[in-house]
């Protein structure tokens, strides 16, 4: 079995009820290293892109705003994981989506609930498949910001205006 990295996202209701620790000792477990994380606030194009293939679901519009922290507080925590078997790996113990069919003891099981927005709040994301693993860490992280670099990279120079100490 290949090396693989899969994307997890700690959802604005993990952070929110202070799940961060609970959610990343379940995935210790795995023994995958971590070889990227940030936190931060998810731009609502962000959120349109990562959940692109939903659209036209009834909860899509729920979602967008449930990523964005609408509903809970607006800080996602992103983390690229690494090593053997890891897309599966991480959805095996992240459970299945709605928490309430879940394995009680898988991550969505444990701390995931269903409430009247219409969106299930299942604490966590982690990528589906090799396919949508590339896409999502290429669309949450920059290669700079990964310890592990996977996928091809070239140099370009990129003009742009940054916030900077002052
Ligand atoms: P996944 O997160 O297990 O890969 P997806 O089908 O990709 O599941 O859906 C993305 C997210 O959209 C879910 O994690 C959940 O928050 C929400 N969601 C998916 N299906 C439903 C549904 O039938 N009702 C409400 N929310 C849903
Ligand atoms: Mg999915």
């Amino acid at each position: 079995m290949d090396v693989q990295q899969t994307l997890v996202l700690i959802k604005p209701d993990g952070l929110l009820k202070s799940l961060t620790g609970n959610i990343l000792s379940v995935l210790s477990e795995t023994k995958l290293k971590i070889v990227g994380a940030k936190i931060l606030s998810v731009k609502k194009e962000l959120a349109k892109e990562h959940y692109k293939e939903l659209k036209g679901e009834p909860f899509f519009d729920e979602l967008i705003k449930y990523i964005q922290g609408e509903y809970h507080t607006n800080r996602v925590l992103a983390l690229v994981y690494e090593g053997e078997n890891a897309i599966k790996s991480v959805r095996h113990i992240v459970g299945s989506t709605n928490p309430e069919k879940a394995d009680p003891v898988s991550i969505r099981g444990r701390y995931g609930r269903i409430t009247q927005k219409g969106v299930f709040e299942n604490a966590i994301h982690a990528s589906e498949n090799e396919k949508e693993a590339e896409r999502e860490i290429k669309l949450w992280f920059k290669p700079e910001e990964l310890t592990s670099i996977s996928y091809p990279t070239e140099s370009k120079e990129i003009e742009k205006h940054e916030l900077v100490w002052k």
